[in-house]
């Protein structure tokens, strides 16, 4: 099977109280998402990781112990999109140094750039490493949407092999899927993740697969199958718990979630999120014993 195809936890970070990255802690995270939630892959430093917060410093010392944690159980996507595109360029050759099976990158956000500085934006950091680049195209929180026509030149971008597609118009999706049989092509709202597999699409990534990704490596196999009442009332149970996560403060609870598991000190989100994460220890415990088990 393609290293690259499969279900990615869009991997949460640690944070201390002060914000800094526990990297103790962060190898726990890495462990219990191969050993206990059963990811195929591991998507560092996308929005769930809040690294659009960080500096490049940190997000390069969270590629490093990932790697290291890993150890070439699953494969690595490291997301190194942001506006400052030499800090970029720096995280995509450390990627490739440490192993990484592909890069992605964020539209640029907050300037509204023109299609043609986006597409120089993608070529520049596709040519930096000899790694496939995933493009991550979430409008809901770049404000920056794509035409099929944009879509089109991106891909034929050399070492542009995939795009991450965070957004809920699913006619784009099937165009792309449709007309673009070997793009590599993620889906990112796991709780739309049944709608998405018809299309043949190769992958999901997403928040809530740090705690709950056999259930959906189990999806993805039911609608290749053909299977697709079963993989509805799976989807169904799936989105059962992400009713309740939701309702929780997405990334608050899922952290909570794997804190109890390996029974650690508290852990954090980064400000400007709400930092603590304590006031759902509850709530976590029940939805672990209710739905992860
Ligand atoms: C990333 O880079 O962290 C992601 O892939 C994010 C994907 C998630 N979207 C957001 C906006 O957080 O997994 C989804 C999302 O949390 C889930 O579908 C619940 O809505």
């Amino acid at each position: 099977m393609n290293k690259l195809k499969g279900v990615f936890a869009a991997l949460l970070i640690p944070y201390d109280k002060d914000g800094k990255v526990n990297h103790e802690k962060l190898e726990k995270f890495v462990e219990y998402n191969i050993e206990v939630s059963g990811v195929q892959g591991l998507y560092i430093n996308g929005s769930t990781g809040e690294a659009f917060m960080l500096d490049s410093e940190e997000r390069k010392e969270i590629l490093k112990t990932v790697a290291k944690a890993a150890k070439g159980r699953v494969s690595l996507i490291a997301q190194v999109g942001q506006l400052n595109i030499y800090k970029a360029l720096e995280e995509a050759k450390l990627a490739e140094e440490l192993g990484y099976d592909a890069i992605s990158a964020v539209t640029p956000f907050y300037y509204k750039f023109s299609e043609e500085q986006i597409l120089e934006y993608y070529k520049t950091i596709a040519e930096s490493t000899s790694l496939p680049l995933i493009a991550y195209y979430i409008p809901l929180l770049s404000n920056v949407t794509f035409s099929m026509a944009t879509f089109e030149k991106l891909f034929k971008i050399k070492n542009v092999a995939g795009v991450k597609f965070t957004a809920t118009d699913l006619y784009t999706l099937e165009r792309i899927k449709a007309k673009h049989p070997e793009v590599l092509v993620y889906y990112g709202f796991d709780e739309q993740e049944l709608s998405a597999a018809v299309y043949g699409i190769d992958g999901f990534i997403g928040s809530t697969f740090n705690v709950n990704a056999k259930r959906a490596v189990k999806l993805h196999e039911l609608v290749q199958a053909g299977k697709l009442k079963e993989a509805r009332e799976l989807q169904a149970e799936i989105n059962d718990f992400i009713d309740v996560v939701l309702a929780n403060g997405l990334y608050a609870i899922l952290k909570e979630i794997i804190r109890q598991e390996f029974d650690m000190e508290t852990v954090y989100c980064r400000l400007p999120m709400t930092q603590d994460i304590s006031k759902y220890a509850d709530e976590a415990k029940k939805i672990r014993d209710k739905y992860l088990k």
